[in-house]
């Protein structure tokens, strides 16, 4: 069984690495990496440099699992890369998910100096799509990112102690085509921007924009909190200006977010926020309060409103999802929009529509907005419009009737989290996770004139 994380040790290393071996910190560094939506899973993935020489490198972009992980085969090639040499406690403090030992026979790196007598450090990484859990090696190697500094346009910032775990290529299973890896964007001090904020000494802050096709890139900026440019019309408009603000909430229990099991109950290192209602066309979806707390009384961390990139669309708790639906049928029957539900709706879905019968604007089919309320200051609302509540669906049965779906799934009762705001919601939304802070700024939507791919990012890993 794997053992527990320890935090302390951790901080005690980074502590230690950011007194004693840094480089001379920089001036304003932000970090620019290209935001890609696969086809078939409709999940994002985020393209980084690895290794020496740098390899463009595409790895599955996950806001909730722990650390970052990359497939070590036979094809890893890289003059860079180092094992941790295994001491118990030190392997433990490392958070990879356990003191356990591992030898670099269990890896599929070919390693010429391979002696199993060498212990090294072992990791538990996890698939957080499919849940799978994997036994293999830490690894540290060199991990580069373009810089935004204008500049130094084609200048790649690199991070020469990038510490993730190996994988096997079974744990790829269920992800993008084409991805060697997770990208970690958790509030775990592993995670990709939480290595960077302590390597470059920058702030821990992370912005990311979910492109709403595979046809457009999007972009995750590391170590600022602005500005962020996106150019539209022959303007170059600083998004960082538009971000409006509410707390990032830290659900104290971190049990059942990952297939590993701790002896002791960490917090939980994904992101949740205070939603506190719920509208539909200004209407209120009637929903137990009880739900939408997270519930600290049994340990168990129950309730509440978290991110998630690695589902595709928002799962709702089943009461929820019941009242949501119906109260979404009705102001989509009123007379402003006029909708009747189609008898046999495609699954996953419960709700759709005939694609004639809905009128599409700008910003996607026009149906009921859908407002999420937010805790902290009055009036923090986040606006789902057409472009991010419905999923066009070619339907091959029923004479060919394509339908509009409203994208949000059941999922079921007695899940931990009430309510997982998934990737469909989120696209062409600008993010930032001020981790430091424990802040969420967002921009509400971005218009039909501007999206994610006007940050004019390109895909340096394109398969
Ligand atoms: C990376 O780690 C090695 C070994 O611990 C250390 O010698 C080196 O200075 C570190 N480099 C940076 C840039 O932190
Ligand atoms: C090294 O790992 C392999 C594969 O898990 C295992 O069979 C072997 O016993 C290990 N060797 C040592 C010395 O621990
Ligand atoms: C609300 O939900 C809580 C927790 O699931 C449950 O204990 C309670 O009975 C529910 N209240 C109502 C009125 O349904
Ligand atoms: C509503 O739609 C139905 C058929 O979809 C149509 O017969 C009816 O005239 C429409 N009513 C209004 C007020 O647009
Ligand atoms: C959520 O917001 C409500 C209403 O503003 C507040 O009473 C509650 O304390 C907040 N909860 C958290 C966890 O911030
Ligand atoms: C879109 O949003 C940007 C930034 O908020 C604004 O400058 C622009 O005028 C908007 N365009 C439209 C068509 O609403
Ligand atoms: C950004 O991309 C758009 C569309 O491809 C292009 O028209 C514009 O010139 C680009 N702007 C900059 C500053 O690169
Ligand atoms: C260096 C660093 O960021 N350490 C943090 C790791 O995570 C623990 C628990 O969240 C923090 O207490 C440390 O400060």
């Amino acid at each position: 069984m794997p053992h527990s994380l320890s935090l302390w040790s951790f901080s005690f290393l980074l502590f230690s690495f950011t007194f004693f071996f840094l480089p001379i910190p920089t001036l304003q560094t932000t970090l620019i990496s290209p935001v890609s939506k696969d086809k078939s899973t409709h999940l994002f993935t985020l393209s980084v440099y690895l290794k020496t020489p740098l390899q463009p490198t595409k790895l599955f972009l996950d806001l909730g699992f722990l650390f970052p992980w990359t497939l070590c085969d036979s094809k890893y090639k890289s003059s860079s890369y180092r094992y941790v040499d295994c001491d118990r406690t030190f392997c433990y403090s490392l958070g990879f998910g356990g003191p356990q030992c591992s030898n670099c026979t269990e890896t599929g790196l070919p390693d010429p100096n391979c002696n199993i007598e060498n212990r090294i450090c072992g990791a538990f990484p996890e698939n957080s799509v499919t849940r799978v859990l994997d036994f293999d090696a830490a690894l540290i190697d060199t991990l580069a990112l373009p810089s935004a500094d204008v500049s130094t346009k084609t200048h790649l910032v690199s991070l020469l102690n990038y510490t993730f775990s190996c994988a096997h290529s079974s744990l790829l299973r269920g992800l993008p085509k084409g991805v060697t890896g997770l990208a970690s964007l958790s509030r775990y001090n592993l995670s990709i921007p939480n290595q960077i904020s302590s390597a470059l000494s920058v702030t821990n802050t992370f912005a990311v924009c979910f492109p709403g096709s595979s046809k457009s890139t999007g972009v995750a900026f590391f170590g600022s909190k602005g500005p962020y440019y996106a150019f539209s019309e022959n303007s170059k408009i600083d998004l960082s200006k538009s971000l409006i603000y509410t707390p990032l909430v830290v659900n104290p229990d971190g049990i059942g977010d990952y297939v590993i099991s701790y002896p002791y109950n960490p917090p939980s290192y994904e992101y949740f926020i205070n939603l506190t209602s719920v509208r539909i066309n200004g209407q209120n979806v009637p929903i137990n309060a009880s739900l939408l707390r997270i519930d600290h009384d049994n340990f168990f961390g129950i309730g509440g409103t978290k991110f998630s990139s690695n589902t595709p669309y928002t799962r709702l708790e089943s009461s929820i999802y019941k009242s949501f639906t119906k109260l979404f049928v009705k102001e989509a029957a009123s007379s402003r929009f006029n909708l009747t539900t189609v008898s046999s709706p495609i699954k996953p879905f419960s709700v759709c529509y005939a694609a004639r019968s809905v009128k599409v604007a700008s910003v996607g089919p026009v149906v009921p907005t859908i407002d999420l309320e937010l805790g902290g200051k009055k009036g923090v609302v986040w606006r789902i419009v057409g472009a991010n509540s419905m999923v066009k669906i070619k339907n091959k049965k029923n004479n060919k009737l394509d339908l509009w779906c409203l994208g949000f799934v059941d999922n079921g009762v007695n899940k931990k989290t009430s309510i997982v705001i998934g990737a469909k919601q989120l696209e062409e939304n600008l993010m930032q996770f001020d981790i430091g802070s424990n802040k969420l700024g967002f921009t509400s939507l971005l218009n039909s004139s501007l999206k994610c791919g006007n940050f004019n990012v390109t895909d340096f890993a394109k398969n």
